[in-house]
């Protein structure tokens, strides 16, 4: 098994152990070495690099925003609010922090999805702006799935 597929709790050690541990903000090889020989891994050097070109741009070290995105991908690190989150962001087509009817209808055409633009609205601009804003498109996410 390659390393980077280490398990979840591998990873929620490396997560600590980067908050830490890291050197300057950056874990370079030594303190991957570090961490991953805490979490029961013996990395060769090559195997190091490898995983810090898999993660990094930057030969020399994960920066905590590479390290971040990477662990981010693994399910397990995402809370609900991070999804939230970025599932906003990626519907606020404008970018203007509240998603508007033609966000909306331009992402559930995007994904093929048909809804009652009129309906969908009604039930979550709660506070009736003509816009959904994050709080209530989060209330919206937990009743239900897009
Ligand atoms: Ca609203």
């Amino acid at each position: 098994m390659p390393l980077y597929q280490c398990n979840p709790a591998t990873y929620a050690g490396f997560l600590s152990y980067f908050n830490t541990n890291s050197h300057n903000g950056v874990l370079g090889s030594n303190e991957l070495r570090a961490a991953l020989v805490r979490a029961g891994a013996n990395p060769s050097n090559q195997e190091i690099q490898q995983m810090i070109g898999l993660i990094s741009v930057d030969p020399t070290g994960i920066s905590w925003q590479c390290f971040i995105d990477y662990v981010s991908s693994y399910t397990k690190f995402r809370d609900q609010e991070a999804e939230y989150a970025e599932a906003f962001r990626i519907y606020d087509i404008s970018g203007n922090g509240v998603l508007t009817r033609d966000d909306i209808k331009y992402c559930m055409e995007k994904i093929g999805i048909r809804v009652d633009l009129d309906q969908l609205m009604d039930s979550v601009d709660t506070n009736h702006d003509g816009n959904i804003d994050y709080d209530e498109f989060c209330a919206m996410m937990k009743k239900t799935v897009f």
